[in-house]
């Protein structure tokens, strides 16, 4: 989406007074509004976040504030719209600079996901396929699942999803991100040739037989993250020639040879975790975005944490949120005028929210059978 540049109230002010502005504008707000940081946001945005966390439990947590009248989602454009559209109807959510969007969401489109179903209809029964879309993916792609019998996994759940999906139908249409739908097949003991393919939409078939397709049980679009495609197998084989004993985690967008020589590998809440359960003195080398890696060691300061890539880069559309676009958006709302809405319409909404809720029920049952 288009962001219209900020006048010079916002943009010729010094960080200082920025960070004045934001502190004033949001004391004044107060519960009206509830501000999400992602983990990938920069530290300059995250100590303005009532919550932070993954873009699941930041929806989550922004439902537990329904006294507030706007829901300002540091983060990209996809996450604004999962949050709206698990909102309530009187909310609004707000995406503090609407170019904030997710290249990786940008690589499947509503149009090619239905030309893609119908191709896949020439040569096999779509009726048995299940399409899974991941959490990193516009409105209009989960409202497709939500009408197709399936549902939204994000990089925590999607072995649960996977599950779930194949007790309903025989094949999986996953997208748009590869990597975690073949990193998260093979730990389920799918095979890479026997049972995958990968799907080139700007290919007829995708690229493949009709044979491939009737033979192949989980479809991975041909999408990726720029950010953890980076990361490589010899950074990995590096950092521990380095810094032996070193434990390597890293995302499940990383490629699968990444993945497979890491020591561990899952979301940024099971990163989290994972490093704060961490003995003190143990030594990390971390395949995630930069701002949340720098955090962890910052938050850390008894463990050894590294980037696994030494040219660090940070995901640059989440860093499009700037403290002068937060400045901007709460002013605008202290000033009694709503900037920056997102707003998912009806249509799209009514199909997404069956995606996004069976993606929850899946999860919540998945917690209830860890507390057991
Ligand atoms: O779901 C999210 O927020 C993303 C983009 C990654 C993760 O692992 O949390």
């Amino acid at each position: 989406m288009y962001q219209p540049p900020l006048d010079a109230a916002y943009s010729q002010a010094t960080e200082e007074e920025l960070h004045t502005r934001i502190r004033a504008a949001k004391r004044a707000l107060g519960s009206r509004i509830v501000i999400l940081g992602h983990h990938y946001q920069r530290d300059d945005i995250i100590q303005y976040a009532d919550y932070r966390g993954d873009s699941y439990k930041l929806c989550k947590d922004a439902q537990r504030h329904p006294e507030a009248d706007a829901i300002v989602f540091c983060g990209v454009h996809f996450m604004a719209e999962s949050a709206d559209i698990l909102s309530a109807d009187r909310q609004t959510v707000i995406l503090p600079n609407l170019s904030a969007g997710c290249s990786m969401a940008d690589m499947a489109n509503i149009h090619q996901v239905e030309r893609v179903w119908e191709e896949l209809g020439q040569v096999t029964d779509v009726s048995r396929i299940i399409p899974i879309t991941y959490m990193n993916s516009a409105a209009d792609l989960k409202a497709f699942v939500g009408a197709h019998q399936g549902a939204v996994c994000t990089s925590s759940n999607a072995r649960k999803v996977i599950e779930w999906a194949l007790d309903r139908g025989d094949k999986l249409l996953f997208f748009p991100d590869q990597h975690l739908g073949r990193n998260t097949a093979c730990r389920m003991g799918f095979d890479v040739e026997r049972d995958m393919l990968v799907w080139d939409p700007k290919q007829t078939l995708g690229g493949n037989s009709p044979a491939k397709i009737q033979d192949s049980t989980v479809l991975l679009w041909k999408g990726h993250c720029s950010v953890h495609g980076r990361f490589t197998l010899e950074q990995v084989t590096l950092s521990r020639k380095v810094h032996p004993n070193i434990h390597v985690v890293v995302h499940p967008e990383c490629t699968k040879d990444v993945v497979d020589a890491a020591d561990s590998f899952g979301s940024t809440e099971f990163i989290i975790r994972a490093v704060e359960a961490g003995e003190p003195g143990s030594k990390w080398a971390i395949g995630t975005e930069i701002n949340l890696v720098h955090r962890l060691a910052a938050e850390n300061p008894d463990k050894f944490i590294m980037c696994l890539d030494p040219i660090t880069c940070p995901c640059s559309t989440m860093y499009r949120i700037h403290p002068s676009f937060l400045c901007y958006v709460l002013e605008k709302l202290v000033q009694g005028t709503t900037v920056n809405r997102i707003d998912v319409p009806d249509d799209i909404k009514r199909h997404a929210i069956t995606a996004l809720e069976r993606m929850i029920a899946i999860t919540e049952q998945l917690q209830s059978a860890l507390a057991v």
